[in-house]
């Protein structure tokens, strides 16, 4: 019994059988999908390794020139009248400035001149407190003022060019 079912079961009809099934799988298995292009990888060649430029020594920074003070626009001057004076009692202006009295005192005075050049004179008038005056000086010299009500309060305006 155990030699018949032997002999049945040849390996080599197995292994024939297994060939068979194995070449019909084969025909019929669709074929391998075509191999997708790839762009051929570049290789990048080496960059060759420069030497990091030497740095370039930066030219002193010549100073520029200080521009020359402007005669005008500048800050305007004041001068307050307080304590029965002018304060600051001397002030250089140059040509063309504007200058501002404010009477910060509780008695009234006066900005009033005694002596400028010829045709510049110039007379606030009585100013009560928080009142001001204010006058342009066009022409170079020097302006002395005082308070008409209090006359030995006085200031003076030098007018340069
Ligand atoms: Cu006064």
């Amino acid at each position: 019994m155990a030699f018949y079912s032997k002999s049945l079961l040849k390996p080599g009809a197995i292994f024939g059988v297994a060939v068979a099934l194995l070449s019909l799988s084969c025909a019929k298995a669709t074929p391998p999908p075509a191999p997708i292009a790839t762009p051929p990888v570049v290789q990048s060649t080496p960059v060759p390794t420069t030497p990091a430029p030497t740095p370039v020594p930066t030219p002193a920074l010549t100073p520029s020139p200080t521009p020359a003070p402007t005669a005008t626009p500048q800050a305007t001057p004041r001068i307050t009248i307080q304590n029965f004076a002018f304060s600051p009692g001397t002030i250089a202006v140059t040509k063309g400035a504007t200058v501002f009295w404010s009477n910060a005192d509780s008695a009234p005075h006066t900005v009033s001149s005694t002596s400028t050049p010829s045709g510049q004179e110039f007379d606030s008038g009585g100013m009560n407190r928080g009142q001001s005056f204010s006058r342009t000086f066009t022409v170079a010299g020097t302006y002395k003022y005082r308070c008409n009500i209090h006359t030995s309060m006085t200031g003076t305006i030098v007018v340069s060019e």
